[in-house]
């Protein structure tokens, strides 16, 4: 088989890339190891930026997400039993969408199985050959057959545990990385919003935060030991401890119903440099992690399929490589504010193990500035609704 561009993962960066690209007439193959039940039953990011919402509108997948999405023009926070009011919509004339990237994921499958589009699933040891060369290819096999993708550019859009960024040689690649002495412990519930709004709390007992997908299903977190796995915790037992995390005139008002999924994220910031290797680029996650705070995973993976969906269109159209030269240049100048935003928003709302009580009253005068300075809540929206592009 040949292609222009084989896009390894199926995730929402490689269909969003793949979906680009076909409306613009480039050839390209999607390889994701797992099947699109599987792809569809991960529950993650839920808050969509103004960027990803343009390339929703320009992949053509938008409609169902202009229909049911939830328009957020601001967002709470509390803190010691108070909460206040961040106005993104009044500091920065943007607003945000509560739409799951589940459905933004079975958007893309639907508009690329509409179109006919070319898609692997359950695939099995893919690699990437000669990527530093003009003629790369990519192996991979199922059922015991070995399967040959020749091609112009490979897309590693393979998430975290992929293989793409080892693709990329240690002497080449330059990593970057913190983790978190806590995790988020995740809960859906079949259950209205306890606010129109989201809620990020920081509490004397940890993080917690309350979402949702729409009027009756909620996602809830609160920041849990590394060590708990999801059985440690009853459906009780984490309504309770919530309800402590969050001011008692919401706890009150709190629906609480059994957990139709219950999931713990580790949280990490990882950044690899570069994000090209030759001819095989680096997309999403396979390149850049972000604690979930900032709500910025998705929505930086995006930026990256905007700047990698361009070179190549520029490449292909007009010739000009000056847009994949200057890809990791320019998703990684993107990539480093979104991370620095998802640390430090962290850093306001989680407690640390090893927090002095210096560094708790530091904690809390950052959060009073925050409520009480227009400046620092117009810099802290700027960066929620997503910086441009
Ligand atoms: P993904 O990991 O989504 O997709 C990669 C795909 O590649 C997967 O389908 C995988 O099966 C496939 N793959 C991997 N290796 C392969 C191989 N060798 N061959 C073929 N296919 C392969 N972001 C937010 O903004 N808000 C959140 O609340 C949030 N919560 C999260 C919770 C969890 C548990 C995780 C892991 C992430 C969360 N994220 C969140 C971040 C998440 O949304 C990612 O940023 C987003 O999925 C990135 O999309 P992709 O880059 O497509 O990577
Ligand atoms: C979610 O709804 O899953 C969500 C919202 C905001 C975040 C993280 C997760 O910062």
């Amino acid at each position: 088989m040949r292609t222009q561009v084989a896009i390894i993962g199926g995730g929402p960066s490689a269909l969003l890339l793949s979906q680009l690209l076909r409306l613009r007439g480039i050839d390209n193959v999607v390889l994701e190891r797992k099947t699109r039940d599987y792809v569809l039953s991960r529950i993650r990011a839920g808050v969509l930026e103004r960027g990803l919402l343009d390339l929703m509108r320009e992949a053509g997948i938008a409609g169902r997400m202009e229909r049911e999405g939830f328009a957020h023009d601001g967002t709470l926070i509390a803190h010691e039993g108070g909460m206040f009011h961040v106005d993104f919509r009044k500091l920065t004339g943007h607003s945000v969408m509560v739409y799951g990237q589940t459905e933004v994921t079975r958007d893309l499958y639907d508009a690329l199985e509409k179109a006919g589009g070319k898609i692997e699933f359950e695939v099995e040891g893919v690699e990437i050959h000669d990527a530093d060369t003009d003629a790369p290819h990519v192996t991979f096999h199922r059922g015991g057959t070995e399967h040959r993708i020749d091609c112009d550019y490979v897309a590693g859009c393979d998430g975290f545990h992929g293989v793409s960024r080892q693709t990329i040689p240690l002497s080449v690649r330059r990593e970057y990385e913190k983790t978190y002495p806590f995790g988020w412990l995740g809960i859906l519930s079949e259950t209205p919003p306890v606010d129109d709004e989201l809620i990020y709390a920081n509490s004397a007992r940890g993080f917690a935060l309350c979402s949702m997908r729409n009027a009756n299903l909620s996602r809830y977190y609160i920041q849990c030991a590394l060590s708990d796995s999801p059985s440690d915790w009853t459906d009780a037992a984490f309504w309770q401890e919530l309800k402590r995390r969050l001011p008692g005139e919401v706890a009150g008002r709190l629906v609480t119903g059994p957990s139709i999924e219950k999931s713990i994220a580790p949280l990490r910031s990882f950044v690899t440099e570069p994000m090209r290797w030759g001819r095989l680029f680096l997309c999403g996650d396979a390149a850049h992690i972000v604690p979930p705070t900032g709500a910025k995973g998705l929505n930086t993976a995006a930026s990256d399929v905007h700047y990698l969906y361009n070179g190549l269109r520029q490449v292909y159209e007009e010739g000009d490589p000056e847009g994949i030269d200057r890809y990791s240049e320019r998703a990684l100048a993107r990539v480093w504010k979104a991370e620095r935003f998802s640390w430090w928003f962290s850093s306001l709302l989680h407690r640390y193990p090893d927090q002095s009580a210096f560094d708790l009253r530091m904690q809390a005068a950052e959060i009073d500035f925050l409520r009480t300075n227009e400046a620092a809540q117009k810099a802290m929206a700027e960066n929620y609704v997503g910086l441009p592009y």
